[in-house]
Parts: structure tokens; sequence; C-alpha cells
């Protein structure tokens, strides 16, 4: 039902794209609304989005007095709840809700929300495809890049949502009716105190769920076995590792599900995705469909047919009998760990970027064994040096284009260079896709052999 908040004054903090649309949504429903962004207005995109509609702008700052005399603040994902004009509502007692929250409050049909540290992207996207190959009006955004309100005018039969640890931060009622939890592992301890409070927020996805919803689990993840035991909803496992459990189970070259008495095989040579971990992504992906009863042809043969995102081991260019990946999406240690597994030996990794806080002392044994030059960028490199110091010919590049030179230099037929950071990229891009495309640019750019002077 749509809901009224006419007569109440609604600060919205951060005017990326969750702000910007939060405002869009707010004022639609009747609120009085100020934007606060720590940055100033010449550095905020897309604020033409809101031409016409009556907001106050507070920009270059917090206005903590702005703070004090709202009924409610609307949290941006990117903005930590510790910062000061958050604190200082919440010791207020003024209601401090997420936008997934707020969305969430009018939206009726079935949610899937999917989170975990890696495959977030991927796993959504494939339940995009499912059930639109099974005749579903489908949503699909979230962490992936669509905001939640942006689902509020229009009927949809079902919404799948990528969900971050900051937008689960928040979560309050938020009810989905299947909660898809991939994996855990380090990520994002520039905002947590430690990885024990980062699962934490994970957890938050099943908060509000009972038995009579679906949490689905990957049963291989010992953090998220250890997660499992405080929820309530009903539990429905998938096992890549062949484990005998109720859900859905790897058995060699196809994949069996294995609930209520169901008996479907799933042939694994018709998937495209490559890796380990897109088998677990595909799994995880089927389950709710074949729980809401799609026909489990129709949905396989849509899961085979995805080839993949952008910038997540993408095969951007064969040079010179070289293969160079864009794994830019690689924005921790678990996920280059994956990446760089399912390439073989030697690897050229380009890495670095805004340290997120955790160890890289994990990517040694890969590193040592794959990679024969690691090339680090951005402000984390010094210590990525350090802490793989004698696991491979390290170099250090100032930017993105002189780590692309130097790989070209360095990397010899038969290799491959692989873009796979382990950090975020706020301190050289706007974004990972921004780093990817840069990379891929230059990539292209580079002259065939027979092309040099
Ligand atoms: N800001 C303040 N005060 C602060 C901190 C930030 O005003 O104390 C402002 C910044 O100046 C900036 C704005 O907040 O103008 C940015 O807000 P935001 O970081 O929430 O960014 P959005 O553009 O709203 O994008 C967010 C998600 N970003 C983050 O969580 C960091 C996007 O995920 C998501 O696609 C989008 O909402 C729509 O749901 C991106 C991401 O990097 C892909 N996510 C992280 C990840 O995947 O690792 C969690
Ligand atoms: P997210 O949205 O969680 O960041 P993506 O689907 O965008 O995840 O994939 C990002 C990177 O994470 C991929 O390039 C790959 O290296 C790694 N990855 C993808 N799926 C998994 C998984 N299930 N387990 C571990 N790593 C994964």
């Amino acid at each position: 039902m749509k809901q009224d908040y006419s007569g109440q004054r609604v600060v919205v903090i951060g005017a990326g794209l969750s702000g910007l649309a939060l405002v869009r949504y707010l004022v639609s429903r009747g609120a009085s609304v100020a934007l606060s962004d720590q940055r100033q207005s010449d550095r905020i995109t897309g604020l033409d989005s809101l031409d016409g509609l009556l907001v106050r702008y507070d920009f270059g700052g917090h206005d903590l007095e702005l703070f004090e005399q709202a009924d409610l603040v609307a949290v941006s994902p990117g903005v930590p709840l510790t910062c000061e004009p958050l604190m200082l509502a919440a010791s207020l007692h003024i209601p401090l809700l997420g936008e997934i929250e707020i969305a969430a409050a009018e939206l009726e049909a079935p949610i899937i929300g999917i989170t975990g540290t890696n495959g977030k992207s991927t796993t959504t996207s494939l339940i995009g495809q499912i059930m639109r190959a099974c005749g579903k009006k489908v949503f699909v955004g979230g962490n992936i890049g669509t905001p939640l309100v942006e689902a509020c005018d229009e009927l949809y039969d079902v919404l799948a949502v990528e969900l971050s640890s900051f937008q689960l931060e928040t979560v309050r009622k938020f009810h989905p009716r299947f909660g898809l939890l991939l994996n855990l592992s380090s990520d994002h301890l520039d905002r947590y105190p430690d990885l024990h409070s980062y699962y934490l927020a994970k957890a938050e996805l099943f908060r509000n769920m009972d038995a009579s919803d679906f949490a689905i689990l990957n049963a291989d993840d010992q953090e998220v076995c250890r997660l499992a035991e405080s929820i309530r909803a009903t539990k429905v496992w998938f096992s890549a590792q062949g484990q005998d459990v109720q859900g859905m189970v790897r058995e060699g070259e196809q994949l069996y599900w294995n609930w209520n008495g169901a008996d479907i095989t799933l042939p694994l040579e018709a998937l495209q995705l490559s890796g380990e971990h897109n088998v677990e992504n595909a799994m995880a992906a089927m389950i709710p469909a074949l729980l809401q009863g799609c026909p489990a042809e129709l949905a396989w043969q849509a899961v085979c047919k995805f080839t993949g995102l952008e910038h997540r081991m993408q095969l951007v260019r064969r040079l010179n009998g070289v293969d160079w990946y864009n794994d830019s999406k690689g924005t921790n240690v678990g996920s280059v760990i994956k990446s760089l597994a399912g390439l073989s030996a030697p690897v050229t990794l380009i890495a670095g970027g805004k340290d997120k806080g955790g160890d890289y002392a994990p990517l040694r044994s890969l590193v040592e064994e794959k990679v024969s030059n690691l090339i680090l960028i951005g402000e984390a490199a010094a210590r990525i040096a350090a802490e793989l110091s004698g696991a491979s010919e390290i170099r250090m590049a100032a930017t993105m284009a002189d780590a692309v030179q130097q790989a070209y230099e360095v990397t010899t037929a038969g290799s491959a260079v692989l873009l796979s950071p382990a950090c975020s990229s706020f301190d050289m891009f706007k974004n990972f896709e921004e780093r990817g495309l840069v990379f891929s640019r230059l990539v292209r750019q580079l002259p065939e052999e027979g092309d040099m002077a």
C-alpha cells in the first residue's frame, strides 16, 4: 500500500543513487524533504533528477540542527551509522531508516533477498533471468545498482534484491520471503570493527523471517553454517561439495534437487559460466524458482544461457598469445582467490586500490603458485607488497596506464593478465565499473606485436 509521509520532516543523508531516489520517492509520498551530503554540490552528479521538486539542500557538510529537527532520517548505505549527524539523531530517538526498509514497507510482491561476501550480483542477475524466462515480471535491483524504492511505482510479480551488509544494518521490519546467504569471508573492515560485526550485519537479512519463509544457505561455508543456528526461517541448503543435505546437491557433473520428494537433476555441462564459484551461484539462484513452482527445465535453460556480467572475469582481449581479463569487481581477497584459481599459471596480477583493512596474506600461497608478476596500484599498494613480499616479482605502478604498460612488457605468450584488485576503487576511480572500463580501454589500445615501432 502507498505510504503516506505528509507532514513529516525527513532528512535524507547521502546524495548518491540511493539518496536521490529516496528524495524523489519521499516527496511523491508527501514528505517535506531535506537532502544532506558532505560533498559540495558541484561534486554531486544527478541532482538534475530533482529539478522541479521542493527540496532543501544541505551540502558541503551536515547541518546538525537539521537532523535534530527531523521526524525521520533516511540513510544511504554508504553513510556509516557512527557518523556525527546519525549518532546525534539516534541519541534523540529519531528513527533512522535505510532505503531498503523504506521501500519494502510499500512493496507487496515477494522479495528474494540475496547477500553474501561474493557472488551477489551474479546470483541476483541469474534470478532475474530465470524469473523472466518463467514469465514473471521481475524487478532486479538493490546493491547491484537500481535502488529498491525505484520498484515502488510499478507492480511486479517478484523482486530480486541484492543486499549489502551496509543496507542490512538498518533493517527493522524488512521481511523477505526468500533470503540467500552465499558465503562469508573477510571484507569491509574499514566500516566494521571486526569480521564478526560484518557477519552479524549480513545476518540481519533473516531477522524477521519465520518458518513460512525460506533461508537458502551454503552448506559448504563454515561461517554460514554457524550463522544458520540463529535463523528461524525454513532452511534449504546447497552444497557444491556433494554434502548430503536437504536442498540442492552437486553430484559429479549434475545437480540434484532433493526437496520434499522432488526428483530433479540438472546437467552442469550446459552451464556457460565458468569457475566452481559460479556453480554455487547457479545452485543458489535455482532454489527460489523451484520453491515457487517454476518449471525446472525452463529455469535451468535461463541459467545456462547466462554468460556473466561485465567486470567479472571478462576476457577483454587475446593479444600476442596473452589473455587479458577484467575482474574489476574482485574487490576482496576471497573473490581474487576464486578468480586466480580459475586460471593456469603463469599470471600477471594487477591488484591494489582503496584498502578496506583486511589481510592480504591469505593470497600468499596462490600467488606463489600462479602469479609470476604482481603489479600494484593505489593506496593499498605498499601494504599488499609488505604482506606478499617474496611471493612473486612485485612491481609498483603509479596509474592504471602504467600498470597495463608494465604488464604488457613483462607478460609472455601463453600467460594471462588479470586485473583483480582485492580492494575497492574509490581512491582512483568513481567506482569499480569505471576502473574496469579504463583498464579495458587501455588493453584495447595496446599494439599487436608486429605493430610495435
Ligand atoms: N556521504 C555523506 N556523508 C557521509 C558519507 C557519505 O554525505 O558520512 C555521501 C557521499 O558524499 C556521497 C553519498 O553519500 O555523495 C554516497 O552514498 P552511498 O555511498 O550510499 O552511494 P549510492 O550512490 O547511494 O550507492 C549505494 C551503494 N553504495 C554503497 O553502498 C557504498 C551502491 O553499491 C548501490 O548500487 C546503490 O546504493 C543502489 O542500491 C555499490 C557498492 O560499492 C555498488 N556497494 C558496496 C559493495 O558492493 O561492496 C557495499
Ligand atoms: P558481488 O556482487 O558479491 O561482489 P559478483 O557476482 O559481482 O559478486 O562477483 C564478483 C567477484 O566475486 C567475481 O569476479 C568472482 O571473482 C567472485 N565470486 C563470484 N561468485 C562467487 C562465489 N559464489 N564465491 C566466491 N567468489 C565469488
